[in-house]
């Protein structure tokens, strides 16, 4: 472990804490790694992270023979709320295959085709929002208006259930509870020993507050599908309550379909909401892509009204501008890897069994080796094919890796390229307060203070 580079300035106690902000945690990592190098430690409060960029080692972390994922720092603490739900399941715990068995048959082709309308609905809350904003000359909060879509489309697709977001002048109160509870995740205070039963017992109050709320929720939306009798819709909750496990039909238990609707409710629309909101920042930035993009999305389209499936998934310049995004700023900015059994990683770096590292996928997408000398460039044709086909395997993560890699990804996808392929095909984006990116990060990352104004343009026939 001495072979692995760390910060100069040392504390003792506190280990590096100090100097770095602790609101920006990823941000911070980010600057080290360029300092450092892809491989480096930091002592928190006592506990020793070892942050991997490195795409070489990130390639041997995959190899789910000697590695596996492995539920630590805020994702441990999430546990308090998501329980034994898929994200925060321990990969040996029997819920974590049991719940991906069940809930896999949503996430299909055929899932996704079924959930098409339903996302064009949503979609359309969004834009007739927008167009009274475009007519009003109002500009319009990006990472709000995201969060607000994503959320209503996992809450219809997944579990039927109306938020009704775009009804409200504030966020749902799910969603303030749901940021709280990811902030308090966050929270390196937490990691200093005694720290939860006495610094902290006013803040765990507010945050059990919220957990509260988060749960009520979430039973408020199971009891209305118990109540209506109806066991035919195979969304999320029809196929926890009514189908059960493929072949078998065995269940999940009522306190794991909780933690299950918690966790995709909120797995299901925060990341989402980040990377449309990065790739809207991109678009408004580069009016060259958009440009590309919006031709692209007026040959595939034509006059349609609204887009078919199939339609969605041809807009391959949009998905690459997506993907572009995903890169600069995976919205979920690391997963973490322990090993099996004791091992060497790198043929360099001896790790005991159950040692762990966390991969920074921010910083791993941005190698020069891979990703050539200016990676902070954006250019979405470093992922046409033959370009893609041309780099290693495992240089591109922002999904994660290997079975416990994000279940929603064709969901997230398809939802993503459908939304940007309507609003670039409905309005001309001006960035009228010359924006500037600040990344806001609670767990996950988002542009913080993002507004556009919007002109409505003339769909082509
Ligand atoms: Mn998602 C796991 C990123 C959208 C539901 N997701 C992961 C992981 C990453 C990730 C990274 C792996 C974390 C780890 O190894 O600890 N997810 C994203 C991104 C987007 C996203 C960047 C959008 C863009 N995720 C979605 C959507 C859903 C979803 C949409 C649901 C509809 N994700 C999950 C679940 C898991 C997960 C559930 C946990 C899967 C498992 O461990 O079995």
């Amino acid at each position: 472990i001495a072979r692995i580079p760390h910060p100069a300035r040392r504390v003792p106690l506190l280990g590096d804490v100090l100097g770095v902000s602790p609101s920006a945690p990823v941000q911070d990592s980010m600057r080290m790694a360029r300092e450092l190098g892809p491989v480096f430690q930091r002592k928190v409060f006592g506990q020793r992270i070892v942050f991997v960029a490195d795409p070489g080692l990130v390639a041997e972390l995959a190899d789910e023979t000697r590695f596996v994922k492995k539920v630590v720092l805020a994702v441990e603490r999430l546990r308090d709320v998501a329980g034994d739900g898929l994200f925060t399941a321990h990969s040996d715990e029997p819920n974590w295959r049991l719940g991906h068995e069940v809930l896999a048959a949503g996430f299909t082709r055929e899932a996704m085709v079924r959930y098409h309308p339903t996302m064009v609905a949503m979609a359309q809350r969004l834009t007739a929002s927008w167009d009274r904003r475009a007519a009003a000359g109002d500009p319009v909060d990006v990472p709000g208006d995201m969060t607000k879509l994503t959320l209503e489309t996992i809450a219809h697709t997944g579990f039927g259930y109306d938020f009704g977001s775009f009804e409200r002048s504030e966020p749902h109160p799910f969603v303030t509870s749901m940021v709280s509870a990811l902030l308090h995740a966050q929270d390196r205070r937490l990691l200093i020993p005694g720290v939860r039963t006495v610094f902290a017992r006013a803040v765990r109050k507010r945050v059990t507050g919220h957990h509260g709320h988060l749960r009520s929720v979430v039973d408020e939306v199971v009891r209305r599908r118990t109540a209506e009798g109806d066991e035919s819709t195979d969304d999320l909750l029809g196929l926890m309550l009514n189908t059960g496990r493929p072949g078998t039909g065995e269940r999940l238990d009522a306190a794991n379909i909780r933690n299950q609707v918690i966790t995709f409710l909120v797995a299901g629309h925060e990341t989402t909401s980040g990377a449309l909101s990065f790739a809207l920042y991109y678009l408004a930035k580069h009016p060259e892509v958009l440009a590309r993009a919006r031709q692209e999305v007026d040959e595939v389209w034509g006059g349609a009204e609204v887009p078919g499936y199939e339609q969605v998934s041809k807009l391959r310049y949009v998905r690459r501008a997506l993907d572009e995004a995903l890169r600069l700023w995976p919205t979920a900015p690391g997963y973490v890897r322990a090993a099996r059994a004791d091992t060497v990683l790198g043929g360099r770096y001896p790790m005991r069994e159950g040692a762990w590292a966390l991969v920074l996928i921010p910083a791993l997408h941005r190698d020069e080796e891979v990703w050539g000398p200016d990676p902070e460039a954006f250019d979405p044709d470093r992922f046409l094919p033959e370009r893609v086909r041309a780099r290693p395997a495992h240089t591109f993560k922002p999904f994660g890796t290997g079975e416990r890699a994000c279940i929603g990804r064709q969901f997230a996808l398809h939802e993503a390229v459908l939304v940007l392929g309507l609003l670039l095909r409905r309005y001309d984006l001006h960035d009228h307060a010359d924006y500037r990116l600040r990344v806001t990060e609670r767990l996950t990352l988002m542009p913080e203070g993002f507004t556009l104004t919007l002109t409505r343009r003339k769909v082509p026939a």
